[in-house]
């Protein structure tokens, strides 16, 4: 559409209205009041000529997005059937739904926020000019980012996190009767994830489990030029719930089936589906031309269908107001966006990266001190084994038990975390000190488990989700990346959803497993703005680092990843059978916890005024290098030992700290040599200090990991550990100090 055919939009609508060329009325629509039919419309033409000025000043370059709603007005219907306080997760087209409930709560300035949105300004009260984004703090609507589909397994782990705030008597951030919605498109349903969260919502209902959640699916029959078969949104959804169907010509048919859809959630806390005809007009965004992928007698036909035309043509049968008043409501209403947006388009912008990155990390809640649990009392169920050294799971199982002590509100939720206590025993016996509404034996979904831990999040739990393995977090990397990571980034630090996501992984396991169970690369986390990485190696560290990961969670918001080293989890010995030196006692309540970044430092037996050299490591990396250390000390080198500990973000004045003056550094890596961290730490390295240090990197192969003892043909070994050492120490004659950095 150009400019040109923008204003003939309007012009061509206010003729329709005048010579009353309008289609014939489905029904008289009864049901309605003239004050409701008054105010959809309303909504309706706002939110129709915001479409459309979004347009005009994306031509003269002012706005940035042109996806609009025009054809899938009616949803507004569907926002005046909810209440402000049901949170909402929208579709992108759901503008008039935005618009209808900023009605709901008096002073909203819908077009001016909106245009602000439209425009980046650094004044758009969701996005603080970050993305056009549809999302309010007041209005209860998270933004939403631009991966269809990806919210609705938070929506749905939010309506469930509103029903068990009541069964925990806990206070939450949505009332007890309230329900979720989330809207999308038709084509977005049939993603996995879309299919994952419909699912899990069934799945949780299907045992008799509360889960309101309202899927709103705004069915326009495109997915940009991909039509949906006639009949496939109902063949495939319907079967699964409760479901309704409306058609966005006939106002009072959508009220009817939304009201009974929402009365239906609420009343019954189940799921439910209002599957609502809608018309996409004017192509999927400004810079489509529908004309290529489809016939323009079909665009035209579909142009006849507008709803809002419908909407128009019952203003005028219902006598609310003529046609000249209609006409003269069009004109002040296309007026007032454009003085608006003469408005909005000036108002400052974000010109900094300062200020484009200040919403990346949430901010710091002022929340008081909780008391500590009672150690005794909470670990009395292994109270034979408490007070002698132990092992990683069991220490972290601790952990765990003391922090749901402290914390009420937190919630454990994984694959198996129940009873059996998960794949390595690390939350056993928690189900049963918390009960079954605190440890939640989810579904085979990862993209669920992390959907239900930004909606627990969201309702103001601190959730520890678990994944099972390293290996298994990719199929919903998403949730954490497109999802949780940017939440406070476009909501400009309002939405935010704090927690710790456990993760069981790394390589070494002994003949077990082959590559998913030994998965090591965690790169895909280490791209993401604002999200925190930590990597105990023994329990004494494990447990401090999860403390400050809860606390962390809990004061400041933040997301933490906990990655656990799965090989590490039982191991008793270091050197020897039966030295238990890998073994280590909870560390007591009053244990400072560590300073943010600093990596343990682990000195050679053998004292010498300054080590020979650095290495620096962490997880499975960091234990093999304890054992070289005490090699090379018998062969008279002092070899100092880091465990970084703190994955991402790396401090590298921290590590440079822990280094000391040594200038020889050797980065054990037990990922691998592309796209693992020791890329960074050398690069990090030698831009604090150009030239000073002499570095090398030990890493895994570019490989995946195979079975049994094949495996330890890819990964770093301690006999490689050795040779890198000499290699460092005794540089053979091509090695010179330039020559830095060469691959094992
Ligand atoms: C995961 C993902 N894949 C691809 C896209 C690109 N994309 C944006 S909208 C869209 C079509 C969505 O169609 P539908 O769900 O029917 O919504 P509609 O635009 O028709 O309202 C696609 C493929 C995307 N945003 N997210
Ligand atoms: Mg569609």
């Amino acid at each position: 559409m150009s400019t040109f055919e923008q204003h003939a939009w309007t012009q061509g609508y206010l003729d329709k209205i005048r010579s009353n060329a309008l289609p014939t009325l489905l029904s008289r629509a009864e049901l309605l009041t003239d004050v409701e039919i008054a105010r959809f419309y309303n909504s309706m033409l706002t939110s129709r000529l915001l479409d459309l000025r979004s347009r005009l000043l994306q031509a003269k370059g002012q706005s940035f997005y042109t996806i609009g709603s025009s054809g899938h007005e009616a949803n507004c219907v569907v926002a005046s059937a909810l209440r402000v306080t049901d949170p909402a997760f929208l579709h992108y087209r759901s503008g008039a739904f935005f618009i209808e409930r900023s009605k709901q709560l008096p002073g909203s300035t819908p077009i001016y926020d909106l245009l602000l949105s439209f425009t980046a300004s650094s004044d758009d009260p969701i996005s603080g000019g970050r993305h056009k984004v549809l999302g309010s703090l007041a209005l209860s609507i998270p933004p939403q980012t631009s991966t269809i589909a990806s919210q609705l397994p938070k929506a749905v782990g939010t309506a469930f996190a509103i029903d068990l705030t009541q069964r925990l008597g806990l206070e939450g951030k949505w009332p007890a009767d309230a329900i979720s919605l989330c809207s999308f498109g038709d084509a977005s349903a049939n993603h996995s994830t879309a299919q994952g969260a419909i699912n899990a919502a069934c799945w949780t209902d299907y045992q008799h489990l509360p889960v309101p959640v309202l899927f709103l699916c705004e069915d326009n029959g495109l997915g940009i030029s991909t039509p949906t078969p006639t009949g496939w949104i109902h063949h495939t959804l319907s079967p699964h719930m409760q479901t309704y169907v409306a058609d966005s010509r006939d106002l009072a048919n959508v009220a009817a089936q939304a009201r009974a859809a929402v009365e239906f959630v609420r009343t019954q806390r189940r799921p439910a589906l209002l599957q609502l005809k809608t018309y996409r007009l004017f192509g999927h965004a400004g810079a489509d031309a529908e004309v290529a992928y489809r016939r323009k007698q079909l665009i035209e036909s579909e142009l006849e269908q507008d709803p809002l035309l419908f909407a128009t043509a019952l203003m005028l049968e219902r006598g609310i107001v003529d046609a000249e008043q209609l006409a003269a409501q069009v004109q002040a209403l296309d007026a007032q966006t454009a003085r608006v947006a003469a408005v909005a388009v000036g108002r400052p912008k974000l010109t900094s990266a300062a200020a484009v990155m200040k919403s990346i990390v949430p901010p710091r809640l002022e929340k008081p001190e909780l008391p500590r649990a009672v150690r005794a009392d909470v670990l009395a169920f292994d109270k034979h084994n408490l007070g002698k050294p132990q092992h990683l799971a069991k220490i972290i199982n601790w952990t765990l038990h003391e922090i749901m002590a402290q914390h009420p509100n937190t919630v454990v939720l994984g694959e198996d975390v129940g009873k059996k206590g998960g794949v390595y025993n690390v939350t056993q016996q928690l189900v049963h000190q918390f009960g079954n509404n605190r440890v939640l034996n989810t579904l085979l979904d990862e993209q669920s488990i992390l959907g239900l831990g930004i909606g627990l999040a969201q309702q103001g739990f601190l959730p520890i989700p678990e994944i099972q393995f390293l290996a298994y977090v990719h199929n919903a990397e998403d949730q954490i990346r497109g999802e949780a990571a940017t939440l406070p980034f476009f909501s400009n630090g309002q939405y935010t959803n704090p927690m710790v996501i456990r993760i069981a992984g790394l390589g070494y396991q002994r003949g077990f497993g082959g590559h998913f169970h030994n998965d090591n690369s965690f790169a895909v986390f280490r791209d993401i703005p604002g999200v925190l990485l930590f990597c105990p190696s023994n329990g004494h560290d494990a447990s401090l680092l999860l403390r400050q990961a809860v606390e962390l969670a809990y004061r400041e918001q933040r997301l933490v990843i906990f990655l656990e080293p799965i090989a590490l989890y039982m191991v008793r010995d270091l050197h020897a059978p039966g030295d238990g030196l890998w073994c280590y006692d909870l560390p007591s309540a009053e244990t400072p916890l560590p300073r943010l970044g600093a990596p343990a430092v682990r000195e050679s037996s053998l004292v010498k005024a300054n080590p020979d050299l650095v290495i620096i490591s962490y997880a499975n990396g960091f234990f093999l290098s304890c054992q070289a250390q005490q090699q090379l000390a018998e062969q008279g080198i002092a070899a100092k030992v880091l465990d970084l500990r703190y994955l991402v973000p790396l401090h590298v004045d921290a590590i440079a700290e822990a280094i000391g003056d040594c200038r020889k550094v050797l980065i054990v890596d037990e990922c691998r040599q592309r796209g693992s961290l020791s890329e960074e730490l050398f690069t990090r390295l030698h831009e604090l200090t150009p030239d000073y240090y002499q570095i090398r990197r030990l890493c895994a192969e570019d490989s995946f990991i195979p079975l049994g003892a094949a495996a330890y043909t890819v990964l770093p070994s301690v006999k490689q550990i050795l040779d890198k050492v000499s290699a460092l120490l005794q540089p053979k004659p091509h090695e010179t100090e330039q020559h830095q950095g060469v691959a094992p």
